[in-house]
């Protein structure tokens, strides 16, 4: 049968270790499982599926534990036994949507309890405990707490009405509006347990670029049919709210968020929002960005209209995300400080149900920047952050590229906004500024093609974004192990070195498209091959040599305080520790400096031979890649190993036309050989 990848990694083929098997059968042998809301099915039917697949066989229900082995699965309040059992004080330390999994001794019998306060905390138990039998683990004397660490997991579709996706690179958007609300994708289904089983509980279903439209009846209704899909597996909807739609839909002369009848009017949407959708989880908005409308047409702030949308949906307990990622018609001198620059004097003056979602970095998802000043420095404001899951800037879904490492680099820099330690994990998730809500968002790379995200590895992505939405400081490296075991195989020749690839993957991109902190240097607004040379746009912001600076003497983006001094939108020791091209990461050297073609880097090599020797690595790299993921020919499916080797066929040939012209294309500055030993770019 052909493995086409639609499982992701919830595949439950039946385990092949005899012995593995052999202890899971006895340990699981009966199933105690009460009641039948939605969510409730949601449990049993995963379970039911799960079982019968991993372990061969289908688990005979009772109403209690009759013997040995027993899965005892409920909440207190649906489950008289274990309403019985006395686990009050953990379950009152898990929250709403934590989960317990213990072994204990139920009516004498050594049982598997796996309990929450919420049916939803139940169902992320359940997938959990599945995940444990996908990877082999032993399940004899389990004991695991666990509650995600941010209240708002919320994966961002820039898909549009049309179903065009913006950046998506796996096919047309997944929501068939012309069908919906009579037709439902069984699709619509999968993805909501895909998303459960990695603890995902919102979905914006709508592009930032946003149509009002979707706030209109009409598509209301489609919505709501959306949400009654989603709402078992604790999946929230969210929409983007164009700010204009009291002008475009509304009828009204005007959408300044100060004026009375605007006001009235998404107080009215609201109203009617809700009703459609009693569970709405609220607004996403991208305004005065890049073209679109908002509060500065009016002459009034990102406040004022974040505040006016969270008015509306405060008395149904929605939230407003108000992005962070603006930029205007006035070119700035750089443009990594306008975000800074704009919400920084707004901290403090946002409603409490408003979070400010701020990209990883200050530019715009490249395939490396250091972290966005923001974090640390709007300490009484919640800010989300927004990772781009869909590999705009990192070859589509025809590179691989591991982004788990990247979200895990931005996460585990340090602000210093309260002195060491102040990572921006702890921003994001409440604790540093202690926060009541938290979130943080993926742009999705998910489409109609078969196996979601295009590039079998694509899932990855999404799947390591739900585990660090959950727990912000796991690290890739588990990630990886527990996704490749779920996803290929159990067998460490496997294991061991498809990790190795996926984890070196991403750095291997950097090198051959921006190494040492060079940025944006795209191909014109597609975003995927090279174009160091772009020039003369509609903006010198849209251009590469705006970014890379290149001339006779040397090349970077001084952003020290003889540059742009965007540096000084850091923390001191940040600021200090950056600021310097000796202390400063090599890694963002040219990113914070404008340096002369012969300075010395650590490894004793000069600027442009090293920059020479980062682009070839990244094409060793992704030969290294290659030869690795050919050793395991017959170790995996071979529909997906023939995918993924041609696909690494066509990332060599990328990465050499990256190299080659960007190493060409600089030497025109640098007037310098390639030195000897690499094999002759052309
Ligand atoms: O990365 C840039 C993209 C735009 C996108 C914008 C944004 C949705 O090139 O396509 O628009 O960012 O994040 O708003």
């Amino acid at each position: 049968q052909a493995e086409d990848g639609y499982r992701l990694w919830l595949r439950y083929d039946k385990i092949t270790n005899a012995q593995v098997l052999t202890s899971y059968k006895t340990s699981i042998t009966e199933l105690v499982l009460l009641g039948n809301s939605p969510t409730v099915t949601a449990s049993r039917k995963e379970l039911q599926t799960g079982l019968s697949g991993l372990l061969g066989i289908q688990l005979p229900e009772a109403t209690t534990v009759t013997r040995e082995g027993a899965l005892l699965i409920g909440t207190p309040e649906n489950s008289p036994v274990i309403a019985s059992l006395n686990l009050t004080t953990s379950l009152q330390a898990i929250g709403k949507e934590g989960f317990l999994i213990q072994t204990l001794k139920v009516q004498g019998k050594n049982s598997t309890v796996i309990t929450a306060n919420s049916e939803v905390g139940v169902l992320y138990g359940v997938f959990h405990f599945l995940k444990l039998l996908q990877t082999h683990q032993n399940i004899q004397k389990l004991a695991i707490q666990s509650s995600p660490k941010l209240t708002h997991r919320i994966l961002n579709h820039w898909d549009n009405l049309d179903r065009t996706v913006e950046r998506g690179y796996a096919g047309f958007s997944l929501w068939e509006w012309h069908k919906l609300p009579g037709y439902i994708d069984p699709r619509y289904t999968d993805y909501a347990r895909a998303n459960a089983s990695i603890g995902i509980n919102g979905t914006v279903l709508t592009n930032v670029n946003a149509n009002a439209l979707v706030i209109t009846p009409a598509y209301l209704e489609k919505v709501k049919a959306l949400a009654d899909v989603f709402r078992p597996y604790g999946i929230k909807v969210y929409l983007t709210a164009r700010f204009s739609a009291p002008v475009e839909i509304g009828g009204l002369k005007t959408a300044d968020p100060l004026d009375p009848g605007v006001k009235a009017w998404w107080n009215a949407k609201a109203d009617e929002i809700y009703k459609y959708v009693p569970d709405f989880g609220g607004f996403l908005v991208k305004a005065n960005s890049e073209g679109q409308p908002g509060p500065q047409n009016y002459g009034r702030n990102h406040a004022d209209g974040a505040n006016m949308l969270a008015d509306a949906l405060a008395p149904y307990g929605g939230i407003v995300m108000w992005r962070a990622f603006v930029y205007d018609n006035k070119v700035p001198d750089d443009r990594a400080k306008q975000a800074y620059t704009e919400f920084v004097p707004l901290d403090g003056k946002f409603r409490d149900n408003v979070l400010v979602q701020v990209k990883n970095g200050p530019v715009d998802f490249q395939p490396r920047e250091p972290f966005h000043p923001l974090f640390g420095a709007m300490p009484k404001t919640p800010l989300m952050v927004e990772f781009q899951i869909t590999q705009e800037y990192l070859g589509f879904s025809t590179h691989l590229a591991y982004l788990s490492t990247l979200f895990e680099e931005c996460l585990d820099s340090d602000t210093y906004a309260k002195g060491p330690g102040s990572t921006v994990a702890k921003v994001i998730d409440g604790s540093l500024h202690a926060h009541k809500i938290s979130g943080m968002a993926g742009v999705a790379n998910i489409g109609t093609d078969r196996n979601w995200t295009g590039h079998p590895f694509g899932q990855a992505n999404w799947y390591s974004y739900g585990r660090l939405a959950w727990d912000p400081y796991v690290s890739s490296e588990a990630i990886a192990d527990e996704w490749i075991k779920m996803t290929f195989s159990n067998e460490a020749a496997v294991v061991n070195p498809v990790k190795q690839l996926m984890l070196h993957s991403r750095e291997a991109i950097v090198n051959y498209m921006m190494p040492l902190g060079l940025h944006h240097l795209f191909g014109w607004d597609h975003h995927y091959g090279p174009g160091p040379w772009i020039k003369n746009k509609p903006r010198a912001d849209w251009t590469s040599v705006y970014y890379h600076q290149a001339d006779s003497l040397g090349i970077g983006f001084n952003r020290t305080v003889s540059g742009s001094n965007a540096l000084s939108q850091y923390f001191p020791v940040v600021r200090e520790k950056f600021s310097n091209p000796k202390t400063c990461p090599e890694e963002y050297l040219l990113w914070f400096h404008h340096l002369p073609w012969d300075y010395t880097l650590k490894s004793g090599k000069n600027l442009w031979e090293g920059l020479v020797q980062h682009y070839y690595m990244g094409v060793d790299s992704v030969r290294g890649m290659q030869k690795t993921w050919n050793s395991l020919e017959g170790k995996i499916d071979a529909d997906r190993f023939a995918q993924v080797q041609q696909l690494l066929k066509v990332q060599e040939k990328e990465a050499i036309l990256w190299r080659n012209s960007c190493v060409l294309y600089f030497q025109t500055f640098s007037r310098r050989p390639i030195p000897a030993g690499y094999e002759k770019p052309d």
